[in-house]
This record gives C-alpha cells, sequence and structure tokens, in this order.
C-alpha cells in the first residue's frame, strides 16, 4: 500500500453512521472514477460499524482505507488497504496529536506497512470534528502555511489536510498550503458538492477528499464531482 495515496486526485469518504442515498449502493461507489475510498467519521464510529463496512465493499477494486477515530482493538486487514492515522495539528487536545497514538501502539502489535499518516489542519469552527478535536481554527493563510511547512519539514509529514469539513474553504488559503510544500501532498477536504466546487478545489491541492455529497446527493453527484477534478488536473 505504501504509495498508493501518491497518485489519488480524487477520493471518497464513507461516514459508517450515515445511510447512503436512496438506492446507493456501497459497490457503485467505484463507478464514479474515484481513485480510493476512506472510511471514516467523526461521531460514533465503531470498529464493528467500520469492519461491516469493510465487509459491504468487498467487491471494489479500488484502494480502501480506515481512517480510525475509535482505538482499534485488532489490526483487521482482510479486505484493506491499509490505515490512515490522523495527527490534529491544531488541536486544544493532545489526544488527537499523539495521546490516542501512544494508547493505540501500546495496545497491539501494529504492521507499520499499512499506516499512513496524515497531518490534518482543521479549518472549520463549526464542524464536528473542530469540537471534537478542540481545534483553533481562527487561523489567518500564513497561520495555515506555517503548520503545512512544519508538518513537513518537523514532523516529516508526507500529507497535509486541509479539513473544511461541511463547507467549501479559501481557495487562496489551499493554494498557499500546497506552494509551501516541497514533496509533501496536500489533500483538501470539505464542502465539494458538484462540478464547480470539484474543479476549483482540485485547481489547488493535489488530493481532493468527498464525504457529504455521497450520503445527501448520491453516487450520480460523486461522479460529478470527479468530472470536475479530472478536467482540472488536465488544465494544469
Ligand atoms: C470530511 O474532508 C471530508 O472529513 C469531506 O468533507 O463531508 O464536507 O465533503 P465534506
Amino acid at each position: 500500500m505504501a504509495t498508493a495515496w501518491q497518485r489519488w486526485t480524487h477520493v471518497t469518504k464513507v461516514d459508517p453512521e450515515k445511510p447512503l442515498h436512496r438506492e446507493d449502493s456501497y459497490a457503485a461507489i467505484a463507478d464514479t472514477g474515484t481513485d480510493a475510498i476512506i472510511i471514516g467519521g467523526t461521531t460514533n464510529v465503531t470498529e464493528k460499524r467500520v469492519q461491516q463496512l469493510v465487509t459491504a465493499l468487498a467487491s471494489v477494486e479500488i484502494p480502501i482505507f480506515v481512517e480510525p477515530t475509535y482505538q482499534p482493538t485488532e489490526f483487521y486487514r482482510h479486505g484493506l488497504s491499509g490505515y490512515l492515522i490522523p495527527i490534529v495539528l491544531n488541536t486544544g487536545d493532545r489526544m488527537w496529536m499523539v495521546g490516542a497514538h501512544q494508547e493505540w501502539v501500546r495496545s497491539m502489535d501494529i504492521n507499520w506497512e499499512y499506516i499512513q499518516t496524515e497531518a490534518y489542519i482543521v479549518l472549520n469552527p463549526a464542524s464536528s470534528v473542530a469540537t471534537y478535536t478542540q481545534a483553533n481554527c481562527d487561523l489567518d493563510r500564513d497561520d495555515v502555511v506555517a503548520y503545512a511547512e512544519l508538518a513537513e519539514h518537523i514532523l516529516g509529514q508526507e500529507i497535509v489536510y486541509l479539513e473544511y469539513s461541511g463547507t467549501l474553504g479559501d481557495p487562496t488559503i489551499v493554494a498557499a498550503a500546497r506552494d509551501t510544500l516541497s514533496s509533501a501532498r496536500l489533500f483538501y477536504g470539505g464542502g465539494i458538492h458538484d462540478y464547480d466546487s470539484a474543479y476549483e478545489m482540485a485547481s489547488v491541492a493535489d488530493t481532493v477528499i468527498v464525504g457529504d455529497v455521497l450520503h445527501e446527493a448520491g453516487i450520480e453527484a460523486v461522479a460529478e464531482t470527479v468530472r470536475g477534478v479530472t478536467d482540472a488536473q488536465h488544465k494544469s
């Protein structure tokens, strides 16, 4: 799995606690052209529910990663490409930076080959991820750029994730964060819901992640965001 994420331009995040739209099926997510699926959410995510979802996605041939916000009790490999582990840089609670991680590492043998960390910068104060992590979202462009730079050069992170969950972010901030990175990849998530918003954010980020649009508008809307991302990539 090690570097699969380096080629992703569009990723779909499935929240185990949210139903799919109408008659959509999990298997159809791959038909949108999205590069990978991340299973993850902020509230009420349980290991059992995640494992059920991995089973529901068994026929899908694109990579499937779990982004745990719970304490995994077993290293679940069947049907999974790996785990993406968030480290929240602007959290007010060390649990989200290294606390939960330390407990997890202590509690089991981890096969590090299947682990990839992500340096999160949480930027929508109204989101549940901001509430849960007690994130300081009162950041201007230079603050965000500094977090991105330190993520890469001090913490050695290979992925910096600007998390605007629930709202479309400021493209000038996203562009500035990407410009400051040398080789780390800039992930962007938040508020992408149609072709135009996907095109706009794919023009300033390396990888865009869509979440709510899957649950609220469905597979066809996700496919539209893939088209936006593809066109933005071809333009550049
Ligand atoms: C959430 O970054 C993702 O973790 C996607 O955000 O749900 O707003 O698309 P949305």
